[in-house]
């Protein structure tokens, strides 16, 4: 009902849509709509006996057969988890038997391509190659009772691979937005943003080098963490750079994030980064707390913003929202080494060095390579081999950043550019700012160059819907996909230290629950699937 009546309360420019969904949800208000459905809410139904969790499998499988290759082909599942059913049964059992094991059992979940389970990166060249173990993320989604409903489309090596769109896979063709036919829906987690998105599944988890958990969040209307690198394990996880990836959940509500990171987080032995992080893994839900922007403060580094008018004019105009909620604003609060930040290449620098090693490491560690690729080289000639499939012409050709990656070496350049980033991203740059200005926080639009700060430094940040594009806005022409369009949805960054993940989460949900952005606007009446769970009880 609360959430009805927030609805009402935006009675602005309606799209017919979006009353139709509103007053579907009046029908169905003993079974949550799959379109908006938070954890909490479907955790409440499989306790009632409402609904069990073969059937919200059911129900999820069917809206991904609506949407994923028919009607607006979405394109953002890459492959359905063939015994999630024979899962599902097994943890409705249980939860009668013994009760559940807690706020995610028996609850759906995709995962981005890249995360081991049967894995390939979307990339053929992977493709029936046996890892030793599931990645360790999935293993605690699976600990937790999670399903594991399949994988989620991505831009293929998580768009390390060269300059194609965001979204295709050689696998999974090309994903889109459903917010506007044919639209960019960002990378790399697109699928797992695009699932998210529409309730092709309770959430998604994806995984960021830089910004491909944040930006794809931004563009489906989603809340995304992106965690401190060493929050959550990447063992099983195909990589790009050690010292950058990262993996987080993608989901319709900071509630929902905060309980997935919740089970995800902690150390790993299979992954040394984690044993950085504090003994103890905090529950991110007790971060959901009312009056969590009071008293803090929140500084807006004007440099980094996007060049776009309606998303400034967007987040220019929610800084009232925030200071009614009790923070801070200090603005600007550009960051001291801005300009040689804008300036550096020593990322690219890193990330070529390290995928090279890292991606050998990660193919030795595998039990079978059906395509029996080893390394870097043989991927370039994999994909030079399977052109039809992973080069296709006109748009999907380039594999230049495997090229250059190739030719590589750790030398003394590497080692320069590793230093210089920790210096730049945390130093004189995240850490340097926050102290600059005795900031908690830093505040920016997620759509400028807000990832990339946070990749050098391996900070987290924590993205949560602001807005969307005007109706006024002219769609941009498709090449492959649209790059602009009316209805695309944006984010509002928070972005801190190390292992600031609660406090950032605390301030996301009190910003979440002022404003709602979320369901001001639904996605395109076709992309928005019809199977609710009456249709599988
Ligand atoms: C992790 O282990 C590798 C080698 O096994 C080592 O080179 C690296 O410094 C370690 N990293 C951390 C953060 O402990
Ligand atoms: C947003 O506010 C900043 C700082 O006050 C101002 O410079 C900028 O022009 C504004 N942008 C828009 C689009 O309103
Ligand atoms: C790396 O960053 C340092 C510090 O800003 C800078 O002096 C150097 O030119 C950068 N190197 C590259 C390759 O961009
Ligand atoms: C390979 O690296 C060498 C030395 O750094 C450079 O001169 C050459 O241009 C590079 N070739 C490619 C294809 O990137
Ligand atoms: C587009 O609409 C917005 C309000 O939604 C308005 O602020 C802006 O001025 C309009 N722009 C144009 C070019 O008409
Ligand atoms: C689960 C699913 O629908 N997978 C599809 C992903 O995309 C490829 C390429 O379009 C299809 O062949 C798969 O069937």
């Amino acid at each position: 009902m609360k959430f009805a009546f927030k609805l009402l309360l935006f009675g602005l420019a309606f799209h017919c849509q979006l009353i139709i969904a509103v007053s579907s949800l009046f029908q169905k208000n003993a079974l949550p709509d799959l379109y908006e459905a938070s954890i909490a809410e479907l955790q409440d139904g499989l306790e009632k006996g409402l609904f069990t969790s073969v059937d919200l499998v059911k129900a999820y499988f069917a809206r991904i057969d609506e949407v994923n290759l028919q009607g607006p082909a979405l394109r953002a599942v890459i492959e359905m988890n063939p015994s999630a059913q024979k899962q599902a049964a097994s943890l409705d059992f249980e939860r009668k038997t013994k009760g559940p094991r807690g706020p995610l059992h028996g609850i759906p979940i995709l995962l981005k391509d890249n995360i081991a389970t049967m894995i390939s990166d979307g990339s053929f060249a992977l493709l029936g190659s046996v890892p030793p173990r599931d990645a360790t993320v999935a293993a605690k989604l699976r600990a937790a009772g999670a399903i594991l409903l399949g994988k989620a489309n991505l831009s293929e090596w998580a768009h390390f691979r060269g300059n194609i769109a965001s979204g295709w896979s050689g696998r999974g063709g090309q994903a889109t937005c459903a917010y506007f036919p044919g639209a960019d829906p960002s990378g790399s987690s697109s699928g797992s943003g695009i699932a998210s998105s529409i309730g092709l599944a309770a959430a998604a988890l994806g995984s960021e080098t830089d910004g491909s958990i944040v930006s794809p969040s931004s563009r489906n209307n989603l809340v995304g963490i992106k965690p401190t690198v060493g929050l959550t394990s990447r063992a099983g996880v195909i990589p790009i750079s050690v010292h950058q990836d990262t993996v987080g959940p993608m989901a319709r509500s900071v509630a929902d994030a905060a309980a997935i990171l919740t089970v995800i987080a902690g150390r790993d032995p299979l992954d040394n980064f984690t044993l950085a992080q504090p003994a103890k893994v905090p529950d991110f839900t007790k971060a959901l707390v009312s009056g969590g922007l009071r008293g803090i403060r929140l500084g807006v580094p004007r440099l980094f913003f996007p060049d776009d008018n309606n998303i400034n004019a967007a987040f220019n105009e929610t800084l009232s929202v925030i200071r009614e909620l009790g923070a801070t604003i200090v603005d600007p609060a550009d960051f001291p080494d801005a300009g040689e930040m804008l300036a550096s290449n020593n990322e690219t620098i890193v990330l070529d060095t390290d995928f090279k090693v890292d991606v050998k490491t990660y193919i030795d560690g595998l039990l079978k390579v059906p395509t029996g690729v080893a390394d870097l080289a043989d991927l370039i000639a994999f994909n030079i081999a399977h052109a039809a499939e992973e080069l296709p012409a006109p748009f999907y050709t380039d594999q230049s950043e495997f090229i250059v990656s190739e030719n590589t070496t750790v030398d003394s350049a590497y080692f320069a550019a590793l230093t210089a980033d920790a210096d730049l991203g945390r130093t004189r740059g995240i850490d340097g700012t926050l102290k600059k200005f005795n900031l908690d926080a830093i505040l920016l639009p997620t759509d400028g160059f807000t990832s990339t700060p946070a990749a050098i430094a391996g900070y987290p940040i924590v993205t949560v819907p602001l807005g969307f594009q005007p109706d006024n806005v002219t769609a941009t022409r498709a090449n492959p996909v649209i790059e602009n369009a009316p209805g695309l949805p944006f984010g509002i960054a928070f972005m801190g230290t190390a292992f600031s993940e609660f406090n950032l989460i605390k301030f996301a949900f009190a910003y979440e629950q002022a404003t709602h952005t979320r369901l001001k606007r639904l996605a395109f009446p076709a992309a928005i699937p019809k199977t609710q769970l009456e249709d599988v009880l």
